[in-house]
């Protein structure tokens, strides 16, 4: 890859589409291209099609997915499952007729059956059983791990699918009722450390609303108050937590020096399972992480845990040995991004 080599960022806004377009910009690269929703619609499948034919982009990086936390991906089953296989359908096979060097697609770590023996491998893939509340949107990754590896072996195409566990940083989804865990406890958090500190018009400011009754009944739905703030389910679960700089650093890493060669053994008879985890190799459970926000925030008061909130997969530590042999390692540890974060959204 040259730097001036023409290289599509699709979801150039998220987690991860963000960072990585930074990371690319620090590096040196000059012919980045990205297109907001409302300029092209990757649901589309003419306006993917016209865009392609136009542009013709050597690199196309598929950061862009509709994505959220475990009652999201719960109750929008149907959204989840219909907008990601359109999505990366239009995005691959484009890529494909269009002659790309290489691509890089985005998944996930829920890919991986509830009960896979921990740290979770790459080979767990199929093995039994998904987790029931992200089912659907964990079968649209899969297709697109598939969709991907069929390319490469019917057709001689260079796509390499990465799967890394929950990422948290800049430019992340707060919104309480759709966000992943990390962000939802910063910002709960950090609304009841405000309400203990009587500081009620920062409240009505983070919350946009138009006066403090809004504000309090808004968060009377998610348990926040100057006491005490409700976290989901048990506490109990696990969870390994990856930067998002850390993550866009590893894709380029992936994109710079590696092909799909590189991800499976040339011996084996059936190539299956190319796909790389990325992660640090850590995790701790939901208690120890709602500490760790509530410390860092300087919050005086009670953590309660709602066990009528659903808990998901209890461990989902993944196995990142292939990726470490392969020659790259994370950087950001949690305690510090997690800092990062808070300053990050407090400056918003
Ligand atoms: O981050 P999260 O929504 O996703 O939840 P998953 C992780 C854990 O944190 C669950 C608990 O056990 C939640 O019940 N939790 C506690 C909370 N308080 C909260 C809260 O206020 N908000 C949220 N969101 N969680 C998602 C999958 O699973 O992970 C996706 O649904 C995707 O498909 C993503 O794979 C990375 O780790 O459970």
């Amino acid at each position: 890859m040259k730097k001036n080599s023409k290289i599509y960022i699709a979801g150039h806004r998220g987690l991860v589409g963000s960072a990585i377009l930074k990371n690319m910009q620090d590096k040196g690269y000059t012919n980045i291209i990205y297109k907001t929703h409302d300029e092209l619609d990757l649901i589309n499948q003419l306006a993917v099609k016209e865009f392609f034919e136009l542009e013709k982009p050597e690199y196309v990086i598929l950061a862009a997915a509709k994505v959220g936390g475990i009652i999201a991906n719960s109750v929008y089953r149907a959204d989840f499952i219909y907008e990601n296989l359109q999505i990366q359908n239009n995005v691959i096979y484009q890529s494909y007729l269009n002659n790309v060097r290489k691509l890089l697609f985005l998944g996930s770590s829920c890919i991986y059956p509830k009960n896979s023996p921990q740290p979770i491998s790459e080979d767990c893939l199929l093995e039994s059983s998904l987790e029931y509340t992200n089912e659907p949107y964990a079968i649209a990754k899969i297709a697109g791990i598939k969709m991907c590896e069929s390319y490469n072996l019917q057709y001689g195409t260079n796509y390499i699918s990465v799967m890394p566990t929950n990422l948290y940083g800049p430019n992340d989804n707060f919104d309480l009722e759709t966000s992943h865990v990390l962000p939802a406890l910063i910002r709960k958090i950090h609304l009841a450390k405000l309400l203990n500190e009587k500081k009620y018009d920062d409240v009505i400011r983070d919350l946009g609303v138009n006066n403090f009754t809004e504000a309090e009944e808004y968060l009377m739905k998610f348990g926040v108050s100057a006491e005490q703030v409700e976290i989901w389910g048990t506490g109990n679960p696990r969870r390994e937590f990856l930067y998002s700089e850390d993550m866009a650093d590893a894709c380029i890493f992936l994109l710079e020096k590696k092909d799909f060669k590189d991800t499976y053994n040339k011996d084996d008879k059936e190539i299956k399972n190319t796909h790389i985890n990325i992660g640090t190799g850590k995790d701790l459970s939901i208690k120890e992480l709602s500490e760790l926000v509530k410390e860092i925030i300087g919050y005086k008061g009670k953590l309660f845990f709602n066990t009528d909130k659903p808990d998901g997969t209890m461990l989902k530590l993944i196995d990142t040995q292939k990726l470490d042999n392969l020659g790259w390692k994370y950087r950001m540890e949690l305690n510090k991004g997690i800092q990062q974060v808070y300053q990050w959204y407090l400056s918003k």
